[in-house]
Protein backbone atom coordinates (compact mmCIF):
# COMPACT_ATOMS: atom_id res chain seq x y z
CA UNK A 1 0.00 0.00 0.00
CA UNK A 2 0.97 3.63 -1.19
CA UNK A 3 2.50 5.73 2.34
CA UNK A 4 -0.76 7.81 3.14
CA UNK A 5 -0.73 11.01 1.20
CA UNK A 6 -1.00 14.65 2.76
CA UNK A 7 -3.55 15.84 1.46
CA UNK A 8 -6.78 14.80 -0.49
CA UNK A 9 -9.20 16.91 -3.05
CA UNK A 10 -12.71 15.89 -4.02
CA UNK A 11 -14.41 17.22 -6.70
CA UNK A 12 -12.63 16.85 -10.31
CA UNK A 13 -14.52 19.06 -12.77
CA UNK A 14 -11.72 21.52 -14.15
CA UNK A 15 -11.07 23.54 -11.12
CA UNK A 16 -10.41 20.61 -9.00
CA UNK A 17 -8.43 18.55 -11.59
CA UNK A 18 -6.17 20.92 -11.80
CA UNK A 19 -5.43 22.33 -8.43
CA UNK A 20 -4.43 18.61 -7.71
CA UNK A 21 -1.54 18.48 -10.17
CA UNK A 22 -1.02 21.96 -9.11
CA UNK A 23 -0.54 20.48 -5.40
CA UNK A 24 1.36 16.99 -6.64
CA UNK A 25 3.70 19.17 -8.68
CA UNK A 26 4.63 20.97 -5.59
CA UNK A 27 5.61 18.17 -3.74
CA UNK A 28 2.87 17.08 -1.96
CA UNK A 29 1.41 13.51 -2.54
CA UNK A 30 -2.35 13.96 -3.19
CA UNK A 31 -5.26 11.54 -2.79
CA UNK A 32 -8.40 12.62 -5.46
CA UNK A 33 -12.01 11.64 -5.33
CA UNK A 34 -14.86 12.38 -7.38
CA UNK A 35 -18.51 11.14 -7.37
CA UNK A 36 -18.31 10.04 -11.00
CA UNK A 37 -14.96 7.45 -10.96
CA UNK A 38 -13.93 8.26 -14.13
CA UNK A 39 -13.26 11.86 -13.15
CA UNK A 40 -10.83 9.82 -11.34
CA UNK A 41 -9.15 7.93 -13.57
CA UNK A 42 -8.76 10.91 -16.19
CA UNK A 43 -7.21 12.89 -13.66
CA UNK A 44 -4.77 9.81 -12.47
CA UNK A 45 -3.72 9.71 -16.54
CA UNK A 46 -3.33 13.28 -17.05
CA UNK A 47 -1.00 13.81 -13.97
CA UNK A 48 1.30 10.21 -15.49
CA UNK A 49 1.29 12.20 -18.69
CA UNK A 50 2.11 15.75 -17.15
CA UNK A 51 5.29 14.14 -15.24
CA UNK A 52 4.67 11.39 -13.26
CA UNK A 53 3.00 13.30 -10.31
CA UNK A 54 1.89 12.28 -7.11
CA UNK A 55 -1.65 12.03 -7.43
CA UNK A 56 -3.62 8.85 -6.14
CA UNK A 57 -7.07 7.83 -7.14
CA UNK A 58 -9.69 6.38 -5.07
CA UNK A 59 -12.51 5.25 -6.62
CA UNK A 60 -14.75 4.97 -2.88
CA UNK A 61 -14.83 7.79 -0.08
CA UNK A 62 -13.71 5.52 2.61
CA UNK A 63 -10.53 4.11 1.16
CA UNK A 64 -10.21 7.79 -0.01
CA UNK A 65 -10.04 9.61 3.33
CA UNK A 66 -8.27 6.29 4.78
CA UNK A 67 -4.95 7.24 2.16
CA UNK A 68 -4.40 10.69 3.83
CA UNK A 69 -2.22 11.58 6.40
CA UNK A 70 -3.30 12.45 9.70
CA UNK A 71 -4.56 14.80 10.27
CA UNK A 72 -5.90 15.00 7.58
CA UNK A 73 -7.23 17.69 4.84
CA UNK A 74 -9.33 17.61 2.40
CA UNK A 75 -10.25 20.63 -0.56
CA UNK A 76 -13.41 20.15 -1.72
CA UNK A 77 -14.38 21.21 -5.40
CA UNK A 78 -17.92 20.43 -5.64
CA UNK A 79 -20.61 22.38 -7.30
CA UNK A 80 -21.56 25.30 -4.18
CA UNK A 81 -24.78 24.62 -2.35
CA UNK A 82 -26.49 21.55 -1.48
CA UNK A 83 -23.63 19.34 -3.03
CA UNK A 84 -21.08 21.04 -0.78
CA UNK A 85 -23.12 19.39 2.17
CA UNK A 86 -24.00 16.06 0.43
CA UNK A 87 -19.90 15.92 -0.02
CA UNK A 88 -19.67 16.93 3.80
CA UNK A 89 -21.94 14.17 5.01
CA UNK A 90 -20.14 11.68 2.69
CA UNK A 91 -16.51 12.53 3.71
CA UNK A 92 -16.93 13.63 7.55
CA UNK A 93 -18.45 10.01 8.39
CA UNK A 94 -14.63 8.17 7.36
CA UNK A 95 -13.51 11.12 9.14
CA UNK A 96 -11.68 11.67 12.49
CA UNK A 97 -11.48 14.54 15.36
CA UNK A 98 -9.00 17.27 14.29
CA UNK A 99 -9.44 16.36 10.60
CA UNK A 100 -10.16 19.20 8.56
CA UNK A 101 -12.56 20.09 5.35
CA UNK A 102 -11.86 22.72 3.38
CA UNK A 103 -14.43 23.86 0.39
CA UNK A 104 -12.68 26.10 -2.36
CA UNK A 105 -15.75 26.82 -4.12
CA UNK A 106 -17.65 29.83 -5.01
CA UNK A 107 -19.84 29.47 -1.87
CA UNK A 108 -21.86 32.05 -0.46
CA UNK A 109 -20.42 33.03 2.67
CA UNK A 110 -23.13 32.33 5.24
CA UNK A 111 -23.38 28.34 3.91
CA UNK A 112 -19.50 28.60 5.19
CA UNK A 113 -20.61 29.82 8.64
CA UNK A 114 -23.52 27.82 9.25
CA UNK A 115 -20.79 24.43 8.12
CA UNK A 116 -18.33 26.02 10.34
CA UNK A 117 -20.53 25.87 13.41
CA UNK A 118 -21.70 22.75 12.50
CA UNK A 119 -18.36 21.34 12.40
CA UNK A 120 -17.60 20.84 16.48
CA UNK A 121 -20.34 18.44 16.43
CA UNK A 122 -18.62 16.46 14.46
CA UNK A 123 -15.08 17.25 16.16
CA UNK A 124 -14.06 18.53 12.13
CA UNK A 125 -12.11 21.90 12.03
CA UNK A 126 -12.96 24.20 8.75
CA UNK A 127 -12.08 26.56 5.76
CA UNK A 128 -14.23 28.41 3.29
CA UNK A 129 -11.40 29.24 0.68
CA UNK A 130 -11.81 31.35 -2.49
CA UNK A 131 -9.83 29.98 -5.47
CA UNK A 132 -9.54 32.19 -8.27
CA UNK A 133 -7.39 32.65 -11.55
CA UNK A 134 -9.90 29.99 -13.45
CA UNK A 135 -8.27 26.78 -14.88
CA UNK A 136 -4.61 28.14 -15.84
CA UNK A 137 -4.52 29.34 -12.15
CA UNK A 138 -5.45 26.68 -10.31
CA UNK A 139 -3.11 24.57 -12.87
CA UNK A 140 0.03 26.79 -12.51
CA UNK A 141 -0.61 29.11 -9.46
CA UNK A 142 -4.26 30.62 -8.20
CA UNK A 143 -4.64 33.26 -5.79
CA UNK A 144 -6.08 31.91 -2.29
CA UNK A 145 -8.11 33.38 -0.15
CA UNK A 146 -9.32 30.99 2.72
CA UNK A 147 -10.83 32.09 5.94
CA UNK A 148 -12.33 30.36 9.30
CA UNK A 149 -10.31 28.06 11.38
CA UNK A 150 -6.57 29.56 11.58
CA UNK A 151 -5.71 26.08 13.44
CA UNK A 152 -6.34 24.24 9.76
CA UNK A 153 -4.96 27.40 8.17
CA UNK A 154 -1.81 27.02 10.02
CA UNK A 155 -1.53 22.94 9.31
CA UNK A 156 -1.83 23.76 5.57
CA UNK A 157 0.43 26.74 4.90
CA UNK A 158 3.11 25.37 3.78
CA UNK A 159 0.93 24.09 0.81
CA UNK A 160 -0.80 26.68 0.09
CA UNK A 161 2.37 29.00 -0.17
CA UNK A 162 3.89 26.74 -2.50
CA UNK A 163 0.41 26.32 -4.51
CA UNK A 164 0.04 29.95 -4.77
CA UNK A 165 0.69 32.75 -7.72
CA UNK A 166 4.39 33.58 -6.66
CA UNK A 167 4.97 37.27 -7.71
CA UNK A 168 8.61 38.94 -7.59
CA UNK A 169 8.63 41.24 -4.49
CA UNK A 170 5.28 40.23 -3.04
CA UNK A 171 5.13 37.08 -2.73
CA UNK A 172 3.13 33.53 -2.68
CA UNK A 173 -0.70 35.16 -3.19
CA UNK A 174 -2.42 34.10 -0.23
CA UNK A 175 -2.61 35.19 3.29
CA UNK A 176 -4.83 34.65 6.17
CA UNK A 177 -8.18 35.72 5.59
CA UNK A 178 -10.36 36.27 8.67
CA UNK A 179 -12.64 34.37 10.63
CA UNK A 180 -15.98 32.91 9.25
CA UNK A 181 -16.96 32.91 5.69
CA UNK A 182 -14.53 36.02 4.98
CA UNK A 183 -12.37 33.94 2.69
CA UNK A 184 -15.33 33.82 0.35
CA UNK A 185 -16.75 37.15 1.15
CA UNK A 186 -13.33 38.23 -0.17
CA UNK A 187 -13.75 36.33 -2.96
CA UNK A 188 -17.25 37.04 -4.30
CA UNK A 189 -16.49 40.62 -4.02
CA UNK A 190 -12.86 39.86 -6.12
CA UNK A 191 -15.91 38.42 -8.67
CA UNK A 192 -17.72 41.73 -8.32
CA UNK A 193 -15.06 43.59 -9.09
CA UNK A 194 -14.33 41.83 -12.06
CA UNK A 195 -17.24 42.21 -13.38
CA UNK A 196 -16.48 45.97 -12.95
CA UNK A 197 -13.15 45.52 -14.83
CA UNK A 198 -14.85 43.87 -17.60
CA UNK A 199 -17.93 45.97 -18.31
CA UNK A 200 -14.93 49.02 -17.96
CA UNK A 201 -12.90 47.37 -20.71
CA UNK A 202 -15.99 46.76 -22.65
CA UNK A 203 -17.01 50.15 -22.91
CA UNK A 204 -13.81 51.22 -24.11
CA UNK A 205 -14.04 48.84 -26.81
CA UNK A 206 -17.32 50.27 -27.59
CA UNK A 207 -16.39 53.89 -27.68
CA UNK A 208 -13.33 52.74 -29.41
CA UNK A 209 -15.20 50.49 -32.46
CA UNK A 210 -18.47 52.43 -32.57
CA UNK A 211 -17.53 56.21 -32.45
CA UNK A 212 -13.54 55.88 -33.40
CA UNK A 213 -14.17 53.27 -36.27
CA UNK A 214 -11.44 51.68 -34.95
CA UNK A 215 -10.68 47.90 -36.56
CA UNK A 216 -10.08 44.94 -35.15
CA UNK A 217 -6.11 45.24 -35.67
CA UNK A 218 -6.07 48.58 -34.14
CA UNK A 219 -7.79 47.27 -31.32
CA UNK A 220 -5.34 44.53 -30.91
CA UNK A 221 -2.67 46.89 -31.48
CA UNK A 222 -3.84 49.57 -28.86
CA UNK A 223 -5.08 46.87 -26.38
CA UNK A 224 -1.21 45.59 -26.46
CA UNK A 225 -0.29 48.84 -25.85
CA UNK A 226 -2.41 49.86 -23.17
CA UNK A 227 -1.02 46.71 -21.25
CA UNK A 228 2.67 48.12 -21.28
CA UNK A 229 1.55 50.84 -19.02
CA UNK A 230 -0.60 51.49 -16.19
CA UNK A 231 -3.65 49.23 -16.84
CA UNK A 232 -1.33 46.24 -17.70
CA UNK A 233 -3.13 43.02 -16.49
CA UNK A 234 -4.50 39.95 -17.25
CA UNK A 235 -8.34 41.11 -18.57
CA UNK A 236 -6.52 43.64 -20.57
CA UNK A 237 -3.83 40.99 -22.23
CA UNK A 238 -6.67 38.28 -22.70
CA UNK A 239 -8.82 41.50 -24.40
CA UNK A 240 -5.50 42.30 -26.87
CA UNK A 241 -5.14 38.64 -27.11
CA UNK A 242 -8.90 38.32 -28.19
CA UNK A 243 -9.01 41.07 -30.90
CA UNK A 244 -6.15 39.41 -32.76
CA UNK A 245 -8.18 36.31 -32.98
CA UNK A 246 -9.86 35.20 -36.75
CA UNK A 247 -12.79 32.79 -37.31
CA UNK A 248 -12.20 29.40 -37.64
CA UNK A 249 -15.64 28.82 -39.32
CA UNK A 250 -15.99 31.71 -41.79
CA UNK A 251 -14.45 34.92 -42.39
CA UNK A 252 -13.29 37.98 -40.36
CA UNK A 253 -12.60 38.26 -36.45
CA UNK A 254 -13.93 35.73 -33.70
CA UNK A 255 -15.11 38.22 -31.69
CA UNK A 256 -17.85 39.50 -34.25
CA UNK A 257 -19.27 36.37 -34.18
CA UNK A 258 -19.85 36.00 -30.35
CA UNK A 259 -23.29 36.39 -29.37
CA UNK A 260 -23.77 39.76 -27.28
CA UNK A 261 -25.77 37.77 -24.00
CA UNK A 262 -22.98 37.75 -21.06
CA UNK A 263 -23.99 34.14 -18.81
CA UNK A 264 -23.20 34.65 -15.19
CA UNK A 265 -23.42 32.71 -12.31
CA UNK A 266 -24.31 34.73 -9.01
CA UNK A 267 -20.79 36.22 -7.78
CA UNK A 268 -21.85 39.56 -8.78
CA UNK A 269 -25.38 39.38 -7.69
CA UNK A 270 -24.35 39.31 -4.59
CA UNK A 271 -21.98 41.78 -4.25
CA UNK A 272 -24.45 44.22 -5.21
CA UNK A 273 -27.06 42.55 -2.91
CA UNK A 274 -24.12 43.23 -0.30
CA UNK A 275 -23.44 46.70 -1.19
CA UNK A 276 -27.29 47.09 -0.93
CA UNK A 277 -27.54 45.43 2.76
CA UNK A 278 -24.83 47.47 4.02
CA UNK A 279 -25.54 50.76 2.73
CA UNK A 280 -22.56 50.48 0.69
CA UNK A 281 -22.52 52.88 -2.71
CA UNK A 282 -21.00 50.52 -5.49
CA UNK A 283 -22.70 51.92 -8.48
CA UNK A 284 -19.91 50.52 -10.96
CA UNK A 285 -20.69 47.34 -9.93
CA UNK A 286 -23.96 47.16 -9.87
CA UNK A 287 -24.26 49.16 -13.53
CA UNK A 288 -21.61 45.69 -14.85
CA UNK A 289 -24.27 43.81 -13.36
CA UNK A 290 -27.23 45.52 -15.39
CA UNK A 291 -25.37 45.40 -18.35
CA UNK A 292 -24.87 41.97 -17.90
CA UNK A 293 -29.18 41.22 -17.56
CA UNK A 294 -29.86 44.02 -20.40
CA UNK A 295 -27.81 42.10 -22.86
CA UNK A 296 -29.39 38.40 -21.78
CA UNK A 297 -32.48 40.41 -23.24
CA UNK A 298 -31.09 40.11 -26.87
CA UNK A 299 -34.59 39.68 -28.99
CA UNK A 300 -36.01 42.28 -27.43
CA UNK A 301 -33.15 45.00 -28.39
CA UNK A 302 -33.81 43.33 -32.00
CA UNK A 303 -36.95 44.76 -31.70
CA UNK A 304 -36.28 47.56 -30.05
CA UNK A 305 -33.58 48.90 -32.46
CA UNK A 306 -36.14 48.21 -35.09
CA UNK A 307 -38.53 50.48 -33.71
CA UNK A 308 -36.67 53.49 -33.12
CA UNK A 309 -34.40 53.00 -37.03
CA UNK A 310 -37.77 53.05 -38.47
CA UNK A 311 -38.49 56.06 -36.65
CA UNK A 312 -34.84 57.47 -37.60
CA UNK A 313 -32.86 57.01 -34.66
CA UNK A 314 -29.62 55.34 -35.52
CA UNK A 315 -27.25 53.23 -33.67
CA UNK A 316 -24.76 56.46 -33.77
CA UNK A 317 -26.79 59.50 -33.11
CA UNK A 318 -23.60 61.81 -33.97
CA UNK A 319 -21.03 61.22 -37.11
CA UNK A 320 -18.58 63.78 -35.34
CA UNK A 321 -14.95 63.34 -36.90
CA UNK A 322 -12.85 62.36 -33.95
CA UNK A 323 -9.21 62.65 -33.81
CA UNK A 324 -7.97 58.78 -33.51
CA UNK A 325 -5.13 59.19 -31.62
CA UNK A 326 -6.40 61.57 -29.24
CA UNK A 327 -9.64 59.23 -28.77
CA UNK A 328 -7.73 56.58 -27.83
CA UNK A 329 -5.65 58.36 -25.15
CA UNK A 330 -8.76 59.81 -23.49
CA UNK A 331 -10.29 56.53 -23.66
CA UNK A 332 -7.62 55.20 -21.67
CA UNK A 333 -7.89 57.77 -19.71
CA UNK A 334 -11.29 57.68 -18.83
CA UNK A 335 -10.87 53.32 -17.84
CA UNK A 336 -7.75 54.30 -15.58
CA UNK A 337 -10.11 56.80 -13.79
CA UNK A 338 -13.57 54.19 -14.12
CA UNK A 339 -11.50 51.74 -12.55
CA UNK A 340 -10.40 53.52 -9.43
CA UNK A 341 -13.85 54.56 -8.45
CA UNK A 342 -15.08 50.22 -9.17
CA UNK A 343 -12.17 49.56 -6.86
CA UNK A 344 -12.96 52.41 -4.01
CA UNK A 345 -16.31 50.78 -4.31
CA UNK A 346 -15.69 47.17 -3.67
CA UNK A 347 -13.01 48.14 -0.65
CA UNK A 348 -15.43 50.21 1.17
CA UNK A 349 -17.42 46.91 0.87
CA UNK A 350 -15.13 44.52 2.18
CA UNK A 351 -14.66 46.90 4.89
CA UNK A 352 -17.89 47.28 5.70
CA UNK A 353 -18.63 43.79 5.96
CA UNK A 354 -15.50 43.63 8.03
CA UNK A 355 -17.02 45.88 10.50
CA UNK A 356 -20.17 44.07 10.76
CA UNK A 357 -18.76 40.72 11.35
CA UNK A 358 -15.22 41.85 13.18
CA UNK A 359 -13.23 40.06 10.34
CA UNK A 360 -10.40 42.38 10.94
CA UNK A 361 -9.32 42.24 7.18
CA UNK A 362 -6.20 43.96 5.99
CA UNK A 363 -7.23 46.04 2.58
CA UNK A 364 -3.71 46.02 1.84
CA UNK A 365 -3.24 42.45 1.95
CA UNK A 366 -6.15 41.65 0.02
CA UNK A 367 -4.87 43.90 -2.98
CA UNK A 368 -1.14 42.35 -2.52
CA UNK A 369 -2.59 38.50 -2.96
CA UNK A 370 -4.83 39.62 -6.07
CA UNK A 371 -1.60 40.84 -7.88
CA UNK A 372 -0.81 37.88 -9.10
CA UNK A 373 -3.43 34.34 -10.16
CA UNK A 374 -6.40 35.66 -9.97
CA UNK A 375 -8.50 37.07 -13.11
CA UNK A 376 -8.31 41.08 -11.90
CA UNK A 377 -4.25 40.73 -11.26
CA UNK A 378 -2.78 43.82 -12.12
CA UNK A 379 0.04 45.86 -11.80
CA UNK A 380 -2.49 48.65 -10.61
CA UNK A 381 -3.36 46.63 -7.37
CA UNK A 382 0.11 47.42 -6.09
CA UNK A 383 -0.54 51.17 -5.70
CA UNK A 384 -3.75 50.05 -3.76
CA UNK A 385 -1.88 48.30 -1.62
CA UNK A 386 0.68 51.05 -1.22
CA UNK A 387 -2.38 53.08 -0.47
CA UNK A 388 -3.58 51.33 2.16
CA UNK A 389 0.16 51.07 3.56
CA UNK A 390 0.52 54.32 3.83
CA UNK A 391 -3.03 55.00 5.67
CA UNK A 392 -4.76 51.76 6.83
CA UNK A 393 -7.90 53.74 7.87
CA UNK A 394 -8.06 55.60 4.46
CA UNK A 395 -11.56 56.28 3.97
CA UNK A 396 -12.04 55.63 -0.02
CA UNK A 397 -9.33 54.99 -2.00
CA UNK A 398 -9.78 58.42 -3.92
CA UNK A 399 -8.94 60.27 -1.54
CA UNK A 400 -5.27 58.90 -1.17
CA UNK A 401 -3.23 61.56 -2.38
CA UNK A 402 -1.61 59.71 -5.41
CA UNK A 403 -5.02 58.10 -6.40
CA UNK A 404 -6.36 61.67 -6.26
CA UNK A 405 -4.17 62.69 -8.33
CA UNK A 406 -3.77 60.30 -10.88
CA UNK A 407 -8.00 61.51 -10.79
CA UNK A 408 -7.34 64.84 -11.57
CA UNK A 409 -4.97 64.23 -14.34
CA UNK A 410 -7.61 62.45 -16.08
CA UNK A 411 -10.88 64.10 -15.37
CA UNK A 412 -10.66 65.79 -18.52
CA UNK A 413 -10.73 63.10 -20.81
CA UNK A 414 -12.95 60.86 -18.78
CA UNK A 415 -15.43 63.81 -19.11
CA UNK A 416 -14.79 64.12 -23.27
CA UNK A 417 -15.69 60.33 -23.56
CA UNK A 418 -18.50 59.90 -21.34
CA UNK A 419 -19.99 63.13 -23.11
CA UNK A 420 -18.83 61.85 -26.66
CA UNK A 421 -20.59 58.73 -25.39
CA UNK A 422 -24.02 60.32 -24.45
CA UNK A 423 -23.97 61.93 -27.35
CA UNK A 424 -23.74 59.25 -29.80
CA UNK A 425 -26.15 57.27 -28.22
CA UNK A 426 -23.40 54.83 -27.03
CA UNK A 427 -24.32 53.55 -23.36
CA UNK A 428 -21.15 53.60 -21.21
CA UNK A 429 -23.02 52.97 -17.94
CA UNK A 430 -19.67 51.81 -16.11
CA UNK A 431 -17.74 54.64 -16.72
CA UNK A 432 -21.05 57.02 -16.73
CA UNK A 433 -21.54 56.00 -12.99
CA UNK A 434 -18.17 55.93 -12.17
CA UNK A 435 -17.42 59.04 -13.08
CA UNK A 436 -20.97 60.32 -11.14
CA UNK A 437 -19.85 58.57 -8.18
CA UNK A 438 -16.66 60.38 -7.96
CA UNK A 439 -18.77 63.84 -8.67
CA UNK A 440 -20.86 63.15 -5.75
CA UNK A 441 -17.73 61.74 -3.76
CA UNK A 442 -15.98 64.82 -4.40
CA UNK A 443 -19.05 67.50 -3.36
CA UNK A 444 -18.92 68.96 -0.29
CA UNK A 445 -23.01 69.76 -0.69
CA UNK A 446 -25.11 67.70 -3.01
CA UNK A 447 -29.19 68.01 -3.53
CA UNK A 448 -29.84 65.59 -0.94
CA UNK A 449 -31.06 68.87 1.38
CA UNK A 450 -33.77 68.99 -1.64
CA UNK A 451 -34.98 64.99 -1.09
CA UNK A 452 -34.60 65.55 3.02
CA UNK A 453 -37.45 68.39 2.84
CA UNK A 454 -39.81 66.49 0.05
CA UNK A 455 -39.44 63.53 2.61
CA UNK A 456 -40.18 66.04 5.99
CA UNK A 457 -43.09 67.30 3.75
CA UNK A 458 -45.19 64.50 2.95
CA UNK A 459 -43.82 62.38 5.96
CA UNK A 460 -42.66 64.29 8.68
CA UNK A 461 -39.66 62.59 8.61
CA UNK A 462 -38.04 65.28 10.10
CA UNK A 463 -34.56 67.00 8.72
CA UNK A 464 -30.86 68.38 10.53
CA UNK A 465 -29.41 71.74 9.72
CA UNK A 466 -26.46 72.97 8.58
CA UNK A 467 -26.41 75.61 10.82
CA UNK A 468 -27.80 74.30 14.31
CA UNK A 469 -27.97 70.98 15.76
CA UNK A 470 -31.00 69.28 16.30
CA UNK A 471 -33.94 67.56 14.20
CA UNK A 472 -36.24 69.75 13.04
CA UNK A 473 -39.73 69.27 11.34
CA UNK A 474 -41.76 72.02 9.10
CA UNK A 475 -45.12 72.31 8.26
CA UNK A 476 -44.38 72.64 4.92
CA UNK A 477 -47.86 72.24 3.51
CA UNK A 478 -49.35 74.77 5.47
CA UNK A 479 -47.13 77.17 4.68
CA UNK A 480 -46.77 76.56 0.85
CA UNK A 481 -51.51 76.90 1.62
CA UNK A 482 -50.74 80.28 3.13
CA UNK A 483 -48.47 81.53 0.63
CA UNK A 484 -50.61 80.45 -2.21
CA UNK A 485 -54.28 81.54 -0.56
P1 LIG B 1 -19.66 14.70 -10.76
O1 LIG B 1 -18.49 14.65 -11.69
O2 LIG B 1 -19.94 13.39 -10.14
O3 LIG B 1 -20.87 15.34 -11.38
C1 LIG B 1 -18.61 20.20 -10.39
O4 LIG B 1 -19.89 19.98 -10.83
C2 LIG B 1 -18.17 19.10 -9.46
O5 LIG B 1 -19.10 18.97 -8.39
C3 LIG B 1 -18.04 17.72 -10.10
O6 LIG B 1 -16.89 17.13 -9.61
C4 LIG B 1 -19.29 17.03 -9.62
O7 LIG B 1 -19.21 15.65 -9.54
C5 LIG B 1 -19.42 17.59 -8.23
N1 LIG B 1 -20.77 17.43 -7.70
C6 LIG B 1 -21.89 18.07 -8.10
N2 LIG B 1 -22.94 17.69 -7.34
C7 LIG B 1 -22.46 16.79 -6.45
C8 LIG B 1 -23.05 16.05 -5.39
N3 LIG B 1 -24.35 16.19 -5.10
N4 LIG B 1 -22.26 15.23 -4.68
C9 LIG B 1 -20.96 15.11 -4.97
N5 LIG B 1 -20.34 15.79 -5.94
C10 LIG B 1 -21.08 16.62 -6.67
Amino acid sequence: MAPPTRIGLAGLAVMGQNLALNIAEKGFPISVYNRTTSKVDETVERAKQEGDLPVYGFHDPESFIQSIQKPRVVIMLVKAGAPVDQTIKTLSAYMDKGDCIIDGGNEWYENTERREKEMPGLGLLYLGMGVSGGEEGARNGPSLMPGGSFEAYKYIEDILLKVAAQVPDSGPCVTYIGKGGSGNFVKMVHNGIEYGDMQLIAEAYDVLKSVGKLSNEELHSVFSEWNKGELLSFLIEITADIFGIKDDKADGYLVDKVLDKTGMKGTGKWTVQQAADLSVAAPTIAASLDSRFLSGLKEERVEAAKVFKSGGFGDILTDQVVDKAKLIDDVRQALYASKICSYAQGMNLIRAKSIEKGWDLKLGELARIWKGGCIIRAIFLDRIKKAYDRNPELANLLVDPEFAKEIIDRQSAWRRVVCLAINSGISTPGMSTSLAYFDTYRRERVPANLVQAQRDYFGAHTYERVDMDGSFHTEWFKIAKKLQD
